[in-house]
């Protein structure tokens, strides 16, 4: 019996069928989506950290709003996945435990600090472009609550990149002297741990092969990386900032930009728990769990009235 559903649902992949919730699916296909997805939104929750740090410092009240939007628009990703998550059979408590207690992982880049204001729109511009890059063909994941979720999450984070290029273009165009040393600095900072984001090299990522082979990553992490790396490339020049990578240059055989090597021991280090900001981001995540106690208790105290009094 067991045979015949993953018969089923390997030929229901092979032609390409969306998966629901419903349905019957391999333990090691919901594992690995719950592993993928609940990641996915701790990084959209602890990705609040870093850019909430400069709201309280934006420059101008129109900066000031649209920061505060972005901020939220982050909470908001982070629900939408956690509900899908909650799909496959995990509730949102034992998914914060996992983030809590530094079981699940979240994203490596935001355990680096955002030092200036240049920084709000670099992250804008290189983070929010990586994401979208990774995530536009997550849109087609075999898993549907998942692939759903992120149609709407994609065109935020659009509106999301197009803000941080905007305001550096600002800066570039009409700011002082140290105004663009300020975007130069922060780039510098920020491109290698961006292009980090993608995940390890196709031939040191362990989940890549069966991923791909369920439809739930449809591009591999050093394709998406190659198509990140080329379209940056030309925005900067709009821009006018370098990338810091002096090995950077156009291939005319491949068609795609050559890159200097990544220090992947950086990258484990900051997802074995060792970043910049890694105890801080972690430290700050908990506090607002534990400050939050009352809030859940009173609720849990109000639900339980109105359930005594309904049964009276
Ligand atoms: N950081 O075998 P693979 C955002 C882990 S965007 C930390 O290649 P996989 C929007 C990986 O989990 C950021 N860990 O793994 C925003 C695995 O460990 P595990 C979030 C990483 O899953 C913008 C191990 O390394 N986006 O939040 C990273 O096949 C601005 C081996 O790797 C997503 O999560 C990393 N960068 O591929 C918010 C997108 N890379 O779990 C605020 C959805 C790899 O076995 C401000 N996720 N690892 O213990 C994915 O597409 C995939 O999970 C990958 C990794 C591509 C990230």
């Amino acid at each position: 019996d067991e045979m015949r559903l993953q018969e089923r649902f390997d030929a229901r992949i092979d032609a390409g069928d969306f998966i629901e919730a419903k349905d019957w699916m391999p333990e090691h296909y919901r594992k690995t989506l719950l592993r993928q997805i609940s990641q996915h939104a701790h990084s959209e929750i602890v990705g609040m950290l870093p850019e909430g740090n400069w709201i309280t410092r934006a420059p101008t009240l129109k900066r000031k709003a649209i920061l505060l939007a972005k901020v939220q628009d982050e909470g908001g990703h982070g629900l939408y996945l956690y509900a899908a998550a909650e799909t496959l059979g995990s509730s949102r408590d034992q998914m914060l435990d996992a983030l809590h207690t530094g079981k699940a992982k979240y994203s490596s880049i935001f355990n680096y600090p955002t030092l200036t204001w240049a920084d709000i729109g670099t992250i804008g511009w290189l983070v929010d472009g990586a994401a979208i890059m990774n995530q536009v063909p997550i849109c087609r994941c075999s898993y549907a609550p998942y692939a759903r979720a992120m149609i709407r999450i994609c065109r935020e984070e659009s509106f999301h990149q197009r803000q941080g290029y905007g305001s550096l273009l600002t800066m570039m165009q009409h700011g002082t002297p140290e105004q663009k040393a300020m975007v130069q600095d922060a780039v510098d900072r920020w491109w290698w741990p961006s292009i980090m984001m993608f995940g390890p090299p196709d031939d040191q990522s362990p989940n890549s092969a069966q991923s791909m082979r369920w439809g739930i990553k449809r591009v591999s992490n050093d394709e998406l990386r190659q198509k990140f790396v080329d379209a940056a490339v030309e925005q900067a020049k709009v821009l006018g900032v370098t990338l810091p990578d002096p090995e950077l240059k156009w291939n005319d055989e491949r068609q795609a930009h050559d890159f200097g090597a990544i220090d992947w021991s950086e990258f484990w280090r900051v997802i074995g728990g060792d970043g910049p900001c890694n105890r801080e981001r972690l430290g700050a995540r908990v506090k607002a769990w534990e400050d939050g106690a009352w809030v859940r208790e009173a609720a849990l105290a109000h639900a339980g009235k109105h359930q005594t009094m309904k049964e009276a």
